[in-house]
């Protein structure tokens, strides 16, 4: 397939097609503009977030059929924004070779139960897990390999911890399976991690892999409050992270940008979550290296080599602004305004027009120039503090 000649000889509208409409989507737009690029994006109205950066909208839901082939007919090749396709549909269009990264090679990693086989096929350490409906037919002896709490998890859609959770006991269990639809969801072992860290990156037409640095993560009520970059980790396990990353995007020939979510602690590092498209854990790269990962996926997916990635700074905090409650007594122009103030900000702006608890509005990053991981990590503490005073995370 000959990207390159594509790129230079645009027979179609726009270079590249974007399904999906929010935040991530606006990123990759930004970043699409910055090189001079054209996207078109598929989303449900003109006012979702990436409308404002978009050089075309075509209003219509990402699964819907009928704008996927518009948005087909207008663009030399599509890309996701995020993974709640339906690819039996998209299957059916008869325009596969347009989709970067290809169907086949997503197509493990669009629920849940068929990235955990892909991970225990390659053999790769993830937490124990089993389908609810093959769980609930353990027998005795079986059953005492497991125990609470457990995590349950739904197949589909969950992203932000949507459609996690805790149960503590027998009497959770049988009254959510009595609630649950037995075919969707799965148990997972409860891990008690120390850190969570994530590792983002990319694979081009040509097989080369390019990573940002690792990072820490933390999350609150299951969804990422902030990431520190670069994680304090030892070589060894920032080899295998990598390793682990390269294997995976080999063996399904994945072309684009990928994330892996990892948990840290007694058990070593175990796999959490695999994500086929851009990730929040590396939003910090849109200041702190040398080519984003809206940059490396917008050069990838319209067929341009993409750069390398170098961090030109010692390390940084990106911090996630999620919706509060109503009676949240400053105002979001307010706390936009007092953020902007903090020396050192760089504020993104999603534009939803709604602010919802937990809803990811915005984030911040700042970068770390301090030489030692002691007092970067002081620093962002200090960082952190200010930015919690003026925009907390939800209670919920
Ligand atoms: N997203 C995709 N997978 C995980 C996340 N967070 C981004 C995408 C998607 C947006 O979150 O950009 O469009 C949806 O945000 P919301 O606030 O509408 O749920």
């Amino acid at each position: 397939m000959n990207l390159k000649k594509n790129i230079q000889n645009i027979k179609k509208n726009y270079s590249l097609g974007i399904i999906g409409g929010g935040q991530l989507a606006l990123m990759l737009a930004e970043a699409a503009k910055n090189r001079g690029i054209k996207v078109c994006v598929q989303t449900k109205s003109s006012s979702d977030p990436a409308g404002s950066k978009a050089d075309c909208v075509i209003e219509a839901d990402p699964l819907k059929v009928k704008g996927n082939k518009e948005l087909i007919k207008e663009c030399e090749k599509i890309t996701f924004e995020n993974e709640w396709i339906k690819i039996e549909k998209l299957n059916l269009i008869g325009s596969k070779n347009i989709f970067v990264p290809s169907l086949e090679s997503i197509q493990p990693l669009v629920d849940r139960i068929s990235q955990k086989k892909l991970i225990d096929r390659m053999n790769f350490p993830s937490p124990k897990w089993l389908s609810l409906k093959e769980f609930r037919r353990l027998d005795d002896e079986e059953i005492k390999d497991w125990h609470f709490p457990l995590m349950v998890k739904s197949y589909k859609g969950g992203y932000d911890g949507k459609g996690n959770k805790r149960i503590n006991n027998q009497d959770e269990l049988n009254s959510f399976a009595l609630n649950a639809n037995l075919d969707e969801c799965l148990i997972e072992e409860w891990v008690d991690y120390k850190k969570e860290l994530a590792l983002v990156g990319s694979r081009d037409f040509d097989g080369n892999i390019r990573f940002f640095p690792i990072v820490e993560t933390y999350q609150k009520n299951n969804v990422c409050d902030w990431v520190f970059s670069p994680a304090e980790i030892n070589y060894d396990l920032k080899t295998f992270a990598i390793n682990i990353f390269s294997s995976i995007v080999n063996e399904l020939n994945y072309v684009g940008v990928m994330a892996i979510e990892f948990f840290y602690g007694d058990s070593g590092l175990l796999i959490n979550e695999i994500a086929p498209r851009t990730h929040n854990s590396a939003h910090f790269s849109i200041e702190a290296c040398s080519s984003s990962q809206f940059d490396q996926h917008i050069c990838i997916s319209s067929g341009i080599k993409p750069p390398e990635i170098n961090m030109h700074c010692q390390g940084s905090l990106m911090i996630n602004l999620l919706g509060l409650k109503k009676k949240y007594p400053l105002s979001i122009e307010k706390r936009i305004e007092l953020l902007s103030q903090i020396k050192g900000s760089n504020l993104h702006w999603y534009g939803k027009s709604e602010e919802s608890p937990g809803r990811k509005m915005a984030h911040i990053t700042f970068l770390l120039n301090e030489n030692n991981h002691l007092k970067r990590a002081l620093k962002a503490k200090e960082i952190l503090i200010k930015v919690r005073e003026i925009w907390p995370s939800p209670n919920y």
